[in-house]
């Protein structure tokens, strides 16, 4: 039979035997151990500089009991709303650590702080707290910028020939920007992409290539949609004006009323003499100009 004094400590163990001293010590030493001890190696929590308003950030409360009994926790909770914990009780054995996450997603910029307060059954400590902070930061969306509202070909395009110019498309935002398409309503007009992403800071240039099927003014829109969220559709105005190169009927060497392969083996035969029939520009010697100007009219018909 136990019997214990009101600090329960054992004092009689029935009727005397050999081993009962040694067993009321082991006894004694259980009723004895120190009561579990909460420690945090860290009173405060970095939530960052940086964390973008919107987003979720987590960082990791350590918790110790340095004491002899299991430490229960049985409550975390914060001051600033909107704080979460990956589990709010939780049992520390002797000499063992426990994490615990805690969650935080600010809804806006600037700085914001708070206390975490941790309840237990620490006899000393039921109740400790820990202070965190840190800055949220504004993510500017995706942001479409275009130097040029609007883009013109020049007034001189030969009608039937390519001319291409260069738009060019900047991301201010601080998130990706994608561009998910470029088209106009101007007939002929080619794109060297119409799709593409552009990082933050970022620029990228489409080519804008116009093939005008006849002489004459012309006018029309380029359409740039992207996931900019305040202008997802944004417009580029074209123009110009093509003009109809006439043909020059000299270029038609054997006169069979087209500028084709035939003439060019001619000219060719005919190239770095003075031979006056090739000497298309008049400067006394069949070259390179008149190559180019005999390249213009190639595969033309002779009116
Ligand atoms: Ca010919
Ligand atoms: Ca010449």
């Amino acid at each position: 039979m136990l019997v214990a004094d009101r600090e329960g400590i054992v004092r009689h163990i029935g009727r005397g035997a050999s081993g009962l001293s040694a067993a009321a010590a082991s006894i004694r030493e259980l009723l004895t151990l120190p009561p579990p001890t909460i420690r945090l190696p860290s009173t405060s929590l970095d939530f960052g500089e940086d964390v973008p308003a919107g987003e979720a950030r987590t960082v990791t409360l350590v918790v110790r009991n340095t004491g002899g009994k299991d430490l229960s926790i049985t409550n975390l909770e914060s001051d600033l709303e909107g704080v979460t914990f990956s589990l709010t009780e939780l049992t520390v054995a002797p000499g063992e650590r426990a994490t615990v996450d805690i969650t935080f997603t600010p809804a806006k910029s600037g700085p914001f702080s708070g206390t975490i307060t941790i309840s237990s059954d620490d006899p000393e400590n039921s109740s400790v707290t820990v202070s965190f902070s840190g800055t949220a930061a504004i993510i500017k969306p995706p942001t479409i910028s275009i130097a040029n509202t609007s883009l013109n070909f020049g007034e001189d395009v030969p009608a039937g020939e390519s001319k291409t110019v260069t738009l060019v498309v900047k991301n201010t935002g601080e998130k990706d920007l994608s561009i998910t398409n470029v088209e106009s309503d101007l007939e002929g007009v080619t794109f060297s992409l119409t799709e593409l992403t552009v990082a933050p800071g970022d620029s990228a240039t489409v080519d804008i290539t116009l093939t005008p099927a006849e002489g004459g003014p012309f006018s029309g829109t380029i359409t740039i949609s992207s996931d900019d969220p305040e202008n997802s559709s944004v417009t580029v105005a074209l123009s110009g004006t093509a003009i109809v190169v006439p043909v020059n009927p000299r270029a038609d060497f054997d006169n069979d009323g087209e500028i084709g392969f035939s003439d060019f083996l001619a000219f060719a035969r005919a190239f770095s003499t003075d031979n006056p029939t090739f000497d298309l520009d008049g400067s006394g010697t069949v070259d390179f100009p008149d190559f180019l100007e005999f390249a213009r009219n190639f595969g033309k018909s002779v009116p």
